[in-house]
């Protein structure tokens, strides 16, 4: 695929956001959708959360098998073959000038009629956007976050299977508003049957002893790229790992609690529900899988 230049796109202007819609290119103000595309209407499709490092994509390939693997739990045909989208998504970021960016890869039912049918949609909605993101300011990567348990549990694994990296985020935003209103940085959600899940947009990691705690992903919750790159780390480093259900209970008492996600990288707790974890800041293990974490990016493996 060949995608054209648009909307004043020339190959020397310094450009920041890029935005790619179906085979064009636009800015930041030009970007715009239909209002009778699916995904808007009815949240009806997929999504991916990319990080670039220093020009170079962070595990491009396991988001896009993510991608590709949530559109077909939800019965929709991505309209390119995956080879086309990595090469998309290495041209958007290639014409936009930045090299530590946060893409937004999208893909929804496409435009349709009113009316839930998705059979009135004949074509996919392809998006890709170039730009950055900061979830917390930076003190918070020293000190951690301060956190609650919200009352908003992710949705039923049976129901819209949380695996699914979907356009539904609404219970997982009105957590983050019971967050808001309590005047915490962010909340832990329990599944269905009141085990530990993840965060708003991030998966959760305990550690006691030199062993990390996490729940597995058939459990149902997203099988986080970044999860699967601390895992990786700390099993280099030495660290044993247990992908088992936890409760509040086990993180309560654990020496250290972080978050891990493409947006938030790794970001420990320093309080839970009121409770002080461990030393209160990001304790020794955070710190080091932190390292190991940013040696990775940079490497680019
Ligand atoms: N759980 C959920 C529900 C997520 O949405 C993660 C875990 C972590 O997965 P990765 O693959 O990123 O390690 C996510 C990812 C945002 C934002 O805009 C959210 C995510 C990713 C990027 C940006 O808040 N969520």
């Amino acid at each position: 695929m060949a995608p054209e230049a648009d909307s004043g796109a020339t190959s020397w202007s310094p450009l920041v956001t890029v935005v790619w819609i179906d085979g064009k290119y636009h800015d930041r103000d030009t970007a715009v959708l239909s209002v009778f595309d699916h995904g808007f209407l009815y949240g009806d499709g997929v999504f991916e959360g990319i990080r670039a490092y220093s020009g170079r994509l962070f595990r491009l390939d396991r988001h896009l098998d993510r991608l590709y693997a949530s559109a077909k739990a939800i019965w929709l045909d991505v309209p390119l073959p995956q080879p086309e989208m990595a090469a998309l998504v290495e041209e958007a970021l290639g014409r936009s000038s930045l090299k530590d960016a946060y893409l937004r890869l999208v893909v929804t039912r496409g435009v349709g009629d009113l009316g839930l049918d998705p059979r009135k949609c004949p074509k996919p909605s392809v998006i890709c956007i170039v730009d950055t993101i900061r979830l917390y300011p930076a003190d918070r990567y020293e000190k951690g976050l301060t956190v609650l348990t919200a009352a908003t549990p992710i949705n039923h694994r049976e129901s819209l299977s949380p695996r699914i990296k979907s356009l539904n985020y609404l219970s997982h935003i009105l957590a983050k508003m019971e967050g808001i209103a309590a005047g915490v940085d962010e909340v832990i959600m329990l599944d269905a049957g009141g085990y530990v899940a993840e965060a708003s947009g991030m998966n959760l990691f305990a550690v006691s002893d030199r062993t990390l705690r996490t729940p597995p992903p058939y459990t149902g919750i997203l099988r986080g790229v970044t999860r699967d790159a601390i895992i990786e780390l700390a099993h280099e480093a030495n660290y044993g790992i247990e992908e088992q259900p936890l409760n509040r209970y086990d993180l309560y008492t654990a020496q250290e609690v972080f978050l891990t996600g493409t947006a938030a990288e790794i970001v420990s707790v320093s309080k839970l529900d009121g409770r002080s974890i461990g030393s209160g800041t990001a304790g020794p293990v955070t710190r080091d899988l932190s390292r190991r974490f940013r040696a990775l990016v940079s490497r680019g493996d």
